[in-house]
């Protein structure tokens, strides 16, 4: 027996990552372990991959319904997507070549909240999940489940499929035993019942995930890397968007909206949210705590400089060598740290309780402030609401980073109309971009126009939207939203036809 597998019943379905992918015919539906970079299973899909070439050079269709928590790696929807062996896909998915195809039509995606997916699945919404297919850090004496880099939706998925296989990955740290709060007090209405969680450190469950053994089907012992993509070094936009939004945040603990530890801190993920955590590192406030969805490189120097006491999450998003670096100091942060399954880090109910402040990105915002996170042009999708949408709706404040251009300059940030909406304008706050930040609470949609316009747009764009709104305040159909419908996308049109916003 492997010292990450110790136990024997366990141990007697170790089996290759061939022999399972063997199992899993055409058309099988699986849940799959993974959230950002972390905790997915890379053998199988690499075996799956391998097969569906097989199956389609032999020209036998081969194609797989893929549910997951969040996108995942390269050994799993990459290779999956080059294989062509991914139909349909849920909930969130960042790689490139996916990516096109989803675009292209090829595949049918639903991007949705995050904290929908373990209760949708529970309910059937996506038919039978054949197999969970899960990667965990290893198996206990007595026969419990060592969550890995991430939870997800895998409480869900493995009491859902009719059959499991197990991932159990020896690269994992083994000191992320004890570091997850894995809660089995879930229920479909109408016997839900309160969530007794009320601060962002307690642990409300149990560190394993607790399984029928009978559903195994196979163990695949792996040593795999997870695979997160580097961050760069904050860049000077990134830097400005951190300096207004600390600046904002010492007002409102000066204006007793605040406390001086802040509240508990859900950031997005990329570029722009690690500089505000480099920000938070150096700012004056006293120790916070975090109750996000990942945890990315800048929350650990926020632990490691003491200015961050706790963070909660579902998953790790870190770059290579800070995943190195976790899995040689895994003991220390195990005090600091806890994940928990994506339905708890997410969910809507805790996240009101605990007065998030959230933090993430937009694709375009429009003068009134409704945001757009995920349709380049109102119809190519980026990557998804991902878990924007859980905590943006239901935060104590809800923010929203951007540069105020993207392409080069070729497109605004700040449009007329977004051409597409995932966060309406009422559950929008602020807005920062490089240019500035504009509050928008308490502000009708008019006086939030002015303010987005003023402090967010960037200056080559600026004299356009303040002409578009000035004209809308007067011939517009109804002036509360005040907009020219004949002209209300026709930036994005503009670009889709020249390659540029700019006339
Ligand atoms: O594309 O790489 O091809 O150049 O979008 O943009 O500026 O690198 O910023 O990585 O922070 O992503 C909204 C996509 C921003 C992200 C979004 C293009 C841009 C580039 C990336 P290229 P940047 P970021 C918790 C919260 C939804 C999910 C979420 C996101 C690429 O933040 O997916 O919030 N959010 N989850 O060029 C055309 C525009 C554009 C644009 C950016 N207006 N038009 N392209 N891009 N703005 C995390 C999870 O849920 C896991």
């Amino acid at each position: 027996m492997s010292s990450r597998i110790r136990n024997a019943d366990f141990a007697a379905k170790i089996t290759t990552a061939e022999e399972a992918a063997a199992m899993i015919q055409h058309g099988a539906t699986l849940g799959m372990s993974g959230f950002t970079g972390a905790g997915y299973p890379k053998a199988i899909p690499l075996a799956l991959a391998a097969k569906a070439e097989a199956e389609h050079a032999a020209g036998r269709p081969y194609k797989l319904r893929v549910l997951s928590g969040a996108s995942t790696g390269p050994e799993l929807d990459g290779a999956l997507a080059k294989a062509e062996a991914i139909g349909f896909r849920v909930p969130y998915n960042s790689d490139a070549t996916l990516r096109g195809q989803i675009n292209a039509g090829d595949v049918d995606y639903i991007d949705m909240h995050l904290s929908h997916v373990a209760w949708m699945t529970q309910a059937g919404l996506y038919g039978k999940v054949d197999y969970a297919v899960i990667e965990i850090s290893g198996i206990t004496p007595d026969g419990k489940l060592i969550p890995s880099s991430s939870v997800g939706n895998n409480v869900a998925f493995m009491q859902c499929a009719e059959k499991i296989i197990l991932e159990v990955n020896s690269w994992q740290s083994a000191s992320l035993e004890g570091m997850h709060d894995i809660y089995y007090g879930t229920r479909l209405p109408p016997f839900r019942s309160a969530i007794p969680l009320v601060k962002p450190d307690e642990r409300i469950g149990s560190p394993y995930y607790e399984i029928d053994l009978s559903k195994v089907v196979a163990v695949i012992p792996t040593d795999i890397p997870d695979r997160n993509a580097p961050f760069a070094p904050p860049g000077e936009d990134a830097q400005a968007i951190a300096g207004y939004l600390l600046d904002f945040f010492q007002h409102e603990v000066k204006m007793g909206r605040l406390p001086a530890g802040l509240l508990p801190l859900q950031s997005g993920v990329g570029n722009v949210p690690n500089a505000v955590m480099a920000g938070l590192c150096e700012a004056p406030f006293e120790p916070m705590t975090a109750f996000t969805e990942v945890l990315q490189d800048g929350m650990l120097d926020m632990i490691d400089a003491g200015k961050l006491r706790m963070a909660s999450a579902t998953a790790f998003s870190l770059s290579p060598e800070r995943a190195h670096d976790l899995n040689e100091r895994a003991h220390i942060y195990r005090e600091k740290l806890i994940l928990r399954q994506q339905d708890i880090s997410n969910h809507p109910e805790l996240v009101r309780r605990l007065g998030i402040i959230s933090m993430n990105g937009l694709i375009e915002a429009d003068i009134y402030g409704n945001v757009n996170s995920t349709n380049v042009m109102g119809s190519r999708i980026q990557n998804g609401i991902g878990g924007s949408g859980d905590f943006t709706r239901n935060a104590f404040l809800s923010i929203f980073l951007t540069p105020s251009t993207a392409k080069g300059g070729k497109i605004s940030a700040i449009v007329p109309m977004a051409a597409h909406v995932d966060h309406i304008g009422q559950d929008v706050q602020v807005i920062v971009t490089e240019q500035g930040l504009a509050d928008l609470r308490g502000l009708a949609p008019r006086k939030r126009a002015v303010e987005i316009i003023k402090h967010c747009a960037h200056p080559a764009y600026r004299p356009m939207l303040e002409d578009y709104f000035e004209r809308s305040m007067k011939d517009s159909f109804g002036k509360n939203n005040p907009h020219l419908l004949n002209e209300a996308l026709s930036w994005h049109q503009r670009f889709v036809e020249t390659g540029s916003m700019m006339p």
